[in-house]
């Protein structure tokens, strides 16, 4: 299976952190693509109509946005390695509970 994978980003997004972890965390090789949140590029708007925000993952060409679901995405697509959530389905849980937590708590901007 072909794996194009990239990356766009911009240096000052908290939530694009998740997706440098996962990729590093499963040694995924990827072209990135710094964004000028003030000047968004053709490509972004192109991939993410409905946020117009980083990050997006393109991969084989396909866009996944929303950085929590971009993290499952990756770690459903390449499961042999690294695996980013317990095993354990209540461990899972909670994982998810404070991911989300974030998000409403911490990135209320976001
Ligand atoms: C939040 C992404 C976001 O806010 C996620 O991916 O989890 N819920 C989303 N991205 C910001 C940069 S980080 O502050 C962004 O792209 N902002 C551009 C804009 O709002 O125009």
């Amino acid at each position: 299976m072909v794996n194009e994978v990239v990356f766009l980003s911009s240096w000052v997004s908290p939530f694009s952190m998740r997706i440098k972890i996962a990729l590093a965390e499963k040694g995924i090789k990827y072209e990135y693509k710094e964004e000028n949140l003030q000047d968004k590029s053709p490509l972004l708007l192109k991939m993410n109509p409905v946020y117009k925000k980083v990050p997006v993952l393109i991969h084989n060409g396909k866009p996944i946005c929303e950085s929590l679901i971009i993290v499952q995405y990756i770690d459903e697509v390449w499961k042999e390695t690294c695996p980013l959530l317990p095993s354990d389905a209540y461990l899972r849980a909670q994982a998810r509970f404070w991911a989300d937590f974030i998000d409403k708590k911490v990135f209320e901007w976001g």
